[in-house]
């Protein structure tokens, strides 16, 4: 049973994140130091003179707001090692570069003044340390400077900014559990902030003894952390709560000059899609290197806000719903005695009909317009009645059914794959 304290995380679903760094400078994505082989020392001398000029927190959380958003995530520290936040743990940091202030704190402030939940990205890896690309048993005292130094970094992070919600973790490969001391961490973490909910990218298999594979490489600790990250993909995770995150362009993190960008259709299809396995959705934004948020994001992000002004009760604080053959046409989730049908296809159809629950319908009411649709409980299945032939929403459609109890799936139906 998930902790009273941590319940708002699964029942938000719907999260922001956002990679932001120097690399956006170069607009090919937040690992173009590593994917490109660029000199350390050109990225650096690069990263120390970037200066966002129209960098506004508050502007961000107006569209994070406005997006329907109910937390967020922003990359304190990359892969690359550059600190957007006042750290006395190393010089390469906003307060100390042009930017000239702590970009972590501005965010945090605006964001939960526009009543978001707040959650830091951090990457374990760091490419400017020798001893994260060495074997640390050639140089153990090098390894202990490096992992007391993250180490240390977190524990700013979780110590200045009042109270985080989230911590996100990344990078651990190619250093495991035991070189990190990431329990140790975790366990610190938990008594600086008790309500924390940390993510489960805490080991890794190392390539020092052994080989290594996919999960291994995102680092996903079966043992440590409150939920799981599926990334690129949507993966039910029935033993733990789990975030599935996805670019909102097509592969990229950081900001990606003329990236094609996902429709807004099909940004919210994952959103509905992970809220009806039972996951939350981490939708991601590279700002420019400017600091503004691009159109194009801002565009999607509000049309799937206003769907969400008027569908919002399907997804937010639902539970896992694909309990009828619906699927083929849509998502469902539940929510008490209401089962809501997501429509992805609308077929212009004037009757729906639901054959495999066991409890009859009371009511169905289709959110898009407010109207109550009529509903027939007859020859063992509920019909639905009413509907109008031209799709009443440009996404998509929802219907509510009411039931007198939590509605099940008959028998027979229980577990089949539609
Ligand atoms: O931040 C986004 C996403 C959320 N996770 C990152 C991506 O950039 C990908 C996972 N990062 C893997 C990783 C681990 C260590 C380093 C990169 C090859 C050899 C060393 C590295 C890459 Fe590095």
């Amino acid at each position: 049973m998930l902790d009273e304290n941590k319940r708002w995380f699964p029942e938000a679903r719907y999260g922001l994140f956002i990679h932001w760094g120097p690399y956006a400078q170069y607009g090919r994505g937040e690992q173009v130091l590593f994917r490109e082989h660029l000199d350390q020392a050109d990225y650096e001398a690069r990263a120390r003179s970037w200066n966002p000029e129209f960098f506004d927190a508050k502007a961000w959380a107006k569209v994070a707001a406005d997006g329907g958003f109910k937390y967020a995530v922003l990359t304190t520290r990359h892969h690359d090692s550059y600190a957007l936040w006042d750290t006395k743990y190393s010089n390469y940091n906003s307060m100390q570069c042009a930017p000239k202030c702590d970009l972590v704190r501005e965010y945090v402030e605006a964001f939960r003044e526009a009543g978001l939940r707040v959650g830091l990205y951090y990457s374990w890896a760091d490419w400017t340390s020798k001893a994260y690309w060495s074997n640390p048993d050639d140089d153990l005292d090098a390894w202990n400077k490096l992992r007391d130094m993250t180490h240390n970094q977190v524990e700013e992070l979780l110590t200045n900014y009042g109270k985080i919600d989230v911590f996100w973790f990344d990078g651990t490969w190619p250093h495991p559990a035991a070189r990190w001391d990431s329990s140790g961490l975790v366990k610190r973490m938990r008594e600086l902030q008790p309500d924390i909910l940390i993510n489960n990218r805490l080991d890794a298999e190392s390539p020092f003894t052994a080989a290594q594979g996919a999960v291994e490489f995102a680092g996903e600790s079966k043992t440590m952390g409150d939920f799981g990250t599926p990334e690129h993909h949507i993966t039910a995770d029935n033993d733990r709560i789990w975030e599935s995150c996805q670019t909102s362009t097509w592969r990229l993190w950081g900001y990606a000059r003329g990236e094609h960008w996902r429709p807004a259709g099909l940004m919210l299809d994952y959103l509905c899609q992970a809220s009806s396995q039972g996951g939350n959705l981490l939708l991601n934004v590279g700002p420019q290197p400017d600091g503004r948020i691009p159109a194009e994001f801002i565009d999607r992000s509000a049309k799937i806000g206003e769907w969400l002004k008027v569908h919002g009760e399907a997804i937010y604080g639902t539970t896992r719903g694909d309990i009828t053959e619906f699927t083929t046409k849509g998502w469902q989730t539940l929510r008490g005695n209401s089962l809501y049908l997501i429509y992805r296809f609308w077929h212009g159809e004037e009757c729906e009909r639901i054959a495999e629950l066991a409890t009859p319908a009371k009511a169905a009411t289709l959110l898009s317009t407010g109207q109550s649709l009529k509903v027939e409980n007859r020859d063992d299945a509920i019909y639905i009645k009413g509907m109008p032939r031209v799709k009443p929403s440009s996404l998509f459609p929802v219907i509510r059914l009411d039931f007198g109890e939590p509605p099940k799936a008959k028998e027979w139906a229980k577990g089949r794959l539609w």
